[in-house]
């Protein structure tokens, strides 16, 4: 079967996990980097490196991006705009929901199409199970370049809005950060007492988190858990904000624990939760 010629923009640590997986899955892989040098082992393994961007966008029906950040990518795009019509843009570089749409546009503009993809997978696992991108935009591209893309990982279409899979993705990298920033804090509060931090996180805390991770649904709906009750949450919160002032910890980015048990919905809730912050850290 004849595989689908692709383009891969970008030989950061992603940008290279995807164009092995596409090497390796034998479709004709053609790679440019700022650094050319990135491309050498790749070349070795049969791709093909491309001088320039509009050499590389002209090279393949699909085109993946996988750069720095937007303002990266339209840099790059945009001495090489001709090259794009008639092409699929695949872009899974990070970038906010806006940009997606906006890029969506000036890439319609140059008479191409756009799919817009959020990585749900640190680089060693693509094209492992496990691996998933969240897309949208459009619908046929997905469609139509499925063989590709399901090289490097499972695909899920999140709708026509170019702007749902940033936004689906950067709320899942919110939820994950703000795990490893209260994991971070729990490890802080535990070295105070001479405890080793790398043995408590392995130990305790991913035991812990394991332990408590199906409340976690439950979590994201207004009204008060009959067995964990607002108000013995606030109480709780307050006293980890608490004993982090006492070990000598700063503790002002805790007060947003708060927010997630107090629905901006409920006055009596807001009210209490503002005046509590104020109490532990003014
Ligand atoms: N790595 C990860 O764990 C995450 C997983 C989820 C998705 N992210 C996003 O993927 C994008 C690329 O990330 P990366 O890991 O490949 O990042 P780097 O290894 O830092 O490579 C950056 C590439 O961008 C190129 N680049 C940077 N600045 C410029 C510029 N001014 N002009 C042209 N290219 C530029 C850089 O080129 P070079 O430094 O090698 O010459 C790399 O190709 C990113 O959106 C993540 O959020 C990764």
């Amino acid at each position: 079967m004849t595989k689908t010629a692709v383009t891969v923009l970008g030989l950061g640590a992603m940008g290279r996990a995807l164009a092995e997986a596409t090497l390796a899955a034998g479709h004709p892989t053609t790679v440019w980097n700022r650094s050319a040098d990135k491309a050498a082992d790749l070349v070795d393994r049969g791709a093909v490196r491309a001088a320039t961007v509009a050499e590389a966008v002209g090279a393949a029906p699909v085109v993946i991006a996988c750069v720095l950040d937007q303002p990266v990518l339209c840099e790059i795009l945009d001495p090489a705009a001709d090259a794009l019509a008639g092409r699929a843009l695949v872009n899974l570089t990070n970038g906010t929901p806006d940009e997606a749409r906006r890029m969506a546009e000036w890439v319609a503009g140059h008479g191409a199409d756009y799919l817009d993809g959020g990585i749900m997978a640190v680089p060693p696992m693509i094209g492992e199970p496990g691996a998933l991108i969240l897309y949208s935009g459009s619908r046929e591209v997905f469609d139509r370049h499925r063989t590709v893309l399901d090289v490097l990982a499972e695909g899920d279409h999140l709708g026509a809005d170019p702007g749902l899979a940033a936004l689906y993705d950067l709320a899942l990298l919110g939820g994950m950060y703000g795990m490893f920033a209260g994991a971070r804090h729990a490890a802080a509060l535990v070295a105070t007492v001479g405890g080793d931090p790398v043995r408590f996180v392995e130990q305790r805390l991913v035991p812990w988190l394991n332990a408590v991770m199906p409340a976690l649904s439950g979590s994201a709906e207004a009204g008060d858990p009959a067995d964990s009750p607002v108000a013995m949450q606030r109480i709780a919160i307050a006293n980890i904000i608490r004993a982090s002032r006492e070990q000598g910890l700063p503790a002002d980015l805790l007060a947003h624990l708060l927010a997630p048990i107090a629905p901006p919905t409920d006055p009596q809730i807001t009210d209490d939760v503002r005046r509590l912050a104020d109490l532990t850290i003014g």
